[in-house]
């Protein structure tokens, strides 16, 4: 029996897009878990990644030329309109075939998935024991009469490690040259560079996102534990030779003690590559002895969720957090040199224009190395999205649309001209700033004084140029 799984994340970039950024250049961790779990039960899986695909009609081929007996399809909501295009084009070309479809967003908006009646069997929440199970029932010629099977949580330590080949095989089909196994995407993570996730789920309850993490992988936040993720380093390690990595975890910092158990014994078994991962502001500033140990085992960047300079907006997310708490935060970072991602967001339902001042002032401030601005996006399955039904404030029409990008207008209400202007001055550095970055990217580069003064003067054009 074949099986294939199919990734859809052609939302926004659309066909031909492998390699091109991050999102288009990194694996599925939900996929490459569940093809492990399979695989480790004697199943053949392979993939189509429609990333790596020119358009409609090469899928089309490789179903024919494939003929897979179960074709599962992973989603987000952003990826409902090619996972159904997907799903229309299997139908047609292997009526007799059994379409899956697992993942956030069938978890999520159960009903509106549901409505696809060309949908086979629908997997909520985790898939790593159910869906070997569903293929070994449909193997056997004993196939559930349930369409809608719920996931059974797995043993995170007893699952075998992701199947990252499972991508990377079908992308060297493609002639994508894997000098790095996954995407880089900045300075301080050189290539080879790959993600890695540790545990699921998210004990915070921030609005714009809540209850969503619960929902599909329950209240409590499970973890593997270090040794085991210490053991899939390692295999990488020999595997891949990566000289950097990513935690893609939600929110890694909430367990101190995970954290300074793994930071040792990172460091104790010879690792010395850096890497990023999430946080929070109030942990940070709670936990500045972890921040400094992490700094030491080789954390390179945190990526925050500021998300508003006002106190008021932030409470309204309910993020437990403060302006202070987020600029007091960056400073730390700063003093332990972690680069700082910051993600944030304009146009959030209530916000007003001087709120959306208050998080440019709090960038300015803050002065963070990277800017990774939202226009607010309701996302399904949170509570703020909710809301923004309930208040007929979403201008979505269309799936494509709960990107996170700052280029669309998402809420009703909103002077998405003001917020132009505000995503433009919110990444508009102090001149000071700019200049004390100038003078450390000049350090790195040319790491001599002597030489940096002489391009600085070049630069004010009190030196001669050459
Ligand atoms: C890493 C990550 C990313 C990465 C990598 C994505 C990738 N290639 O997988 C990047 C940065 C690219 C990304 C992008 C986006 N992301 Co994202 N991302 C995550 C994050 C933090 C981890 C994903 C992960 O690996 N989880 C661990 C794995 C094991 O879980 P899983 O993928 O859900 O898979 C399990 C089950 O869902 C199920 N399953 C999944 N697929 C299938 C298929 C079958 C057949 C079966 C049976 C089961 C099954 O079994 C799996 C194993 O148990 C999650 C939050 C989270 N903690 O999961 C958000 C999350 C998935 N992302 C989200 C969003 C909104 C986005 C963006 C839209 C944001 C944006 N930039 O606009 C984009 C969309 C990208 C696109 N397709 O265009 C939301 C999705 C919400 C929703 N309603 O769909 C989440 C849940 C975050 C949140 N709480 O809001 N993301
Ligand atoms: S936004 Fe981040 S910290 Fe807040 S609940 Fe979601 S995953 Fe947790």
């Amino acid at each position: 029996m074949r099986t294939t799984l199919v990734y859809p994340g052609i939302a926004g970039y659309g066909f031909d897009c492998l390699g091109k950024g991050m999102e288009a250049g990194w694996v599925s961790h939900g996929l490459a878990h569940i093809s492990a779990a399979a695989k480790a039960q004697g199943f053949e899986i392979d993939l189509i990644d429609l990333r790596a695909l020119k358009g409609w009609d090469d899928f089309r081929a490789e179903i024919r030329r494939r003929r897979p007996d179960v074709i599962g399809f992973t989603m987000m909501s952003v990826d409902y309109d090619p996972v159904m295009q997907s799903v229309d084009i299997v139908k047609e070309e292997l009526p007799q075939s059994i379409v899956v479809v697992g993942g956030p967003h069938p978890t999520l908006a159960l009903d509106e998935v549901a409505q696809n009646p060309k949908i086979d069997y629908i997997v909520t929440h985790e898939g790593e024991v159910t869906f070997p199970k569903l293929l070994r029932a449909i193997q056997e010629g004993n196939r559930p009469s349930d369409r809608i099977l719920v996931g059974e949580m797995p043993d995170l330590d007893a699952l075998p490690f992701p199947d990252r080949e499972l991508f990377l095989n079908e992308w060297r089909k493609y002639g994508y040259t894997l000098d790095s196994p996954e995407v880089p995407f900045v300075e301080e993570l050189p290539p080879p560079f790959l993600t890695i996730i540790a545990g699921r789920g998210c004990k915070y309850n921030c609005n714009f996102c809540q209850p969503a993490e619960r929902r599909i992988f329950g209240r409590k936040v499970r973890r593997r534990s270090v040794p085991n993720i210490i053991a899939e380093l390692k295999e990488l390690r020999d595997r891949y030779h990566f000289a950097s990595f990513m935690f893609h975890d939600d929110c890694l910092t909430e367990d101190r003690e995970w954290v300074i158990e793994f930071c040792r014994a990172y460091k104790a078994e010879g690792f010395t590559q850096p890497f990023f991962c999430q946080s929070r502001a109030d942990i940070i500033v709670k936990h500045p002895d972890m921040v400094r140990l992490m700094a030491d085992a080789g954390l390179r960047g945190y990526f925050i969720g500021f998300e508003s300079g006002s106190d008021r907006v932030l409470k309204f997310l309910r993020k437990g957090t403060t302006r202070a708490i987020n600029l007091e935060a960056a400073r730390i970072c700063r003093k332990n040199g972690i680069a700082i991602w910051a993600n944030y967001m304009l146009g959030i339902p209530t916000e007003t224009d001087e709120e959306v001042m208050e998080t440019i002032s709090m960038l300015k401030e803050m002065d963070p190395d990277y800017y990774s601005p939202a226009f607010y996006t309701p996302h399904p399955g949170s509570d703020l999205f909710d809301y923004c039904v309930e208040n007929d404030l979403s201008l979505i029409t269309s799936h494509e649309q709960y990107r996170r990008s700052p280029t669309e207008a998402k809420i009703k209400g909103k002077d998405y001209d003001f917020l132009r202007w505000a995503l433009q001055e919110s990444q508009r550095r102090k001149p000071w700033n700019q200049f004390k970055r100038q003078v450390r990217r000049y350090w790195k580069r040319y790491a001599s004084p002597k030489k940096i003064v002489r391009k600085l003067l070049r630069m004010a054009h009190l030196l001669p140029a050459g």
